[in-house]
């Protein structure tokens, strides 16, 4: 699937500087390093349009990128920072919370947080307690499987399972990879059924 159009709307740090709400507006949380603004750039298939990096913690900003599809009406993805890394000062750790609850439970057209997963990491506690924070508040959530490419075949979907368990989840995680293209169309599949509704 590629984009007709996609641009970077801003980012910011605040509401203050969150864009005013137009489209139906998906979020990719995760781990730093997960692999968010490379799985949005392969679902968007626009390679640089969010800023991907073998360094950890690039992202420390919520930013907002306009999607229109080849069909369908557009939509705004949100690349929201990563947690997790340790070598972040102290300071920006402390921020991450309040700045991405605040942005979760003031947008109204959220539809829902895809939460990466690092295949071969599994989830810690860090993303456990993030999917708790989201059932509690009602936020709808993906899970996300990201860089399925980096297990041998055989051993997806059983780890996919494994996460299914361990998470309590009613369906298995999504299998993505940004060498393989794999899980892209079915994460496009939810995304326009909610955006449609
Ligand atoms: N093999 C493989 N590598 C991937 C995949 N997705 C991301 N990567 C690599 O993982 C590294 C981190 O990817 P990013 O997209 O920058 O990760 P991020 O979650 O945005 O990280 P922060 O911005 O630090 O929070 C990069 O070197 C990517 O090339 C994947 O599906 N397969
Ligand atoms: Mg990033």
């Amino acid at each position: 699937m590629k984009a007709q159009k996609a641009h970077f709307i801003t980012s910011a740090v605040n509401s203050e500087g969150f864009p005013s709400e137009s489209y139906a507006e998906f979020a990719f949380a995760g781990r730093s390093n997960v692999g968010k603004s490379t799985l949005i750039n392969t679902l968007v298939g626009v390679p640089k349009l969010a800023r991907a990096s073998n360094t950890p913690g690039r992202t420390r900003l919520l930013n907002w990128f306009e999607i229109t599809p080849q069909k369908g009406s557009p939509v705004n993805f949100v690349d929201l920072p990563g947690f997790g890394y340790a070598r972040v000062p102290r300071e920006m750790r402390d921020a991450w919370r309040p700045m991405v609850e605040a942005y979760l439970t003031q947008r109204k057209t959220l539809r829902m947080v895809f939460v990466l997963i690092d295949a071969r990491r599994g989830a810690q506690k860090e993303e456990e307690e993030l999917l708790d924070w989201l059932e509690e508040v009602e936020i709808p959530a993906c899970i996300v499987m990201t860089k399925s490419d980096k297990l041998g075949k055989s051993k997806r979907k059983p780890r996919a399972v494994e996460i299914q368990r361990q998470l309590g989840l009613a369906q298995p995680p999504i299998l993505s990879s940004s060498e393989s293209k794999d899980g892209l169309s079915d994460m496009w599949r939810i995304i326009f059924s909610l955006a449609s509704e």
